[in-house]
């Protein structure tokens, strides 16, 4: 009998832009296992749940993608290769610090004389200057991934394809799945084709749980990789029960969880050995510090000595 995820893949299409994903992961994967260096899949931003095949009306949730945004840049500038897998128009690395009007506003538009031109207003540049040039830095090294996703079902089908081009980096690819996906959906052979109508009357609508996706994922698709998941909750109480009890059911090597109130702030690390709080003082918060920054650094220190153990094994 096929288990649950096999199930969801063999009953549910890809995204209509699947294949060029796929080629551009295999490419962008190709070209990086050949400079040995360490890489990292970003999940990031929230998934949809679609309550009609023509898209009316989705169920949604609160993910910015501000995390995996602000990890994905950590991540570069400690060397690693990113693919940023994240949520259509999600917060995504640099973009992320010039929201709303802001941009607008660090410009001067100059009208005088023959041609018009634009710069940015003086105070701004030293805004500016420093995170243009990790772009640029990025885009030219070509060390960086976009790929999108919409529903929870496009985002299972790019999670899969990201992680068997990932799986040839064994010990050296890093998984950091801060996606927030939903556990709820509604399979495809039981969601309506057309708008649901109001004539008909209030809907019932009947959610099933999706599968678990982190089993086969650990256990099969990139089983020598270091796989991060994160957990939320809003329930302080049982948050490191639920993130012990994850990583025991799936056996991977760190969970992070998290509040979604003092997020920002705070994370716990669990690890198969202990927990431990990483947080965000108020004074390192009003001094422009982001949590993400710590966080990535202890991931690396983590991703560093399982290879270290791996490596020394061989
Ligand atoms: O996207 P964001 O910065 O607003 O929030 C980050 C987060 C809370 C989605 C992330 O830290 C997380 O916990 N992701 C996993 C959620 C879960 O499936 O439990």
């Amino acid at each position: 009998m096929a288990s649950h995820w096999e199930e969801f893949y063999s009953t549910h299409l890809p995204p209509s832009d699947f294949e060029d994903n796929r080629k551009l992961l295999k490419e962008f994967c190709e070209r990086h296992n050949k400079s040995n260096q360490r890489i990292v899949l970003v999940t990031s931003g929230g998934t949809t749940v679609p309550l009609e095949h023509n898209t009316v009306r989705f169920v949604d949730n609160f993910s910015a993608g501000t995390r995996g945004a602000a990890s994905a840049e950590y991540f570069l500038e400690h060397g690693y290769t990113v693919i940023f897998l994240h949520r259509v128009k999600s917060l995504e690395p640099f973009t992320r610090h010039f929201t709303g009007q802001m941009f607008m506003d660090m410009l001067e538009l100059n009208e005088r004389g023959p041609s018009t031109t634009i710069t940015v207003k003086p105070d701004c540049v030293d805004i500016v200057a420093p995170i243009l040039a990790r772009y640029k830095n990025a885009q030219e090294t070509g060390r960086i991934l976009y790929v999108t996703f919409t529903t929870v079902s496009d985002y299972f089908w790019l999670l899969r394809a990201a992680c068997e081009c990932l799986a040839a980096f064994e010990a050296k690819a890093l998984l950091y799945l801060a996606a927030a996906v939903s556990d709820f959906y509604i399979p495809s052979n039981e969601m309506p084709t057309h708008k649901i109508q109001s004539g008909a009357g209030a809907p019932t609508i009947s959610l099933q749980l999706v599968p678990k996706m982190l089993a086969p994922l650990v256990s099969l698709w990139v089983p020598h990789a270091y796989v991060v998941s994160f957990k939320l909750e809003t329930d302080d109480s049982i948050l490191i029960t639920k993130a012990r009890d994850a990583m025991t059911k799936y056996k991977h090597k760190l969970v992070i969880g998290n509040i979604l109130q003092s997020r920002r702030y705070r994370v716990v690390f669990v690890t198969p050995e202990n927990n431990y709080e990483v947080i965000l003082t108020r004074e390192q918060m009003l001094n422009g510090l982001e949590l993400e920054d710590s966080i990535v650094d202890n991931v690396i220190a983590c991703h560093s000595d399982f290879l270290s153990a791996v490596t020394y094994k061989f």
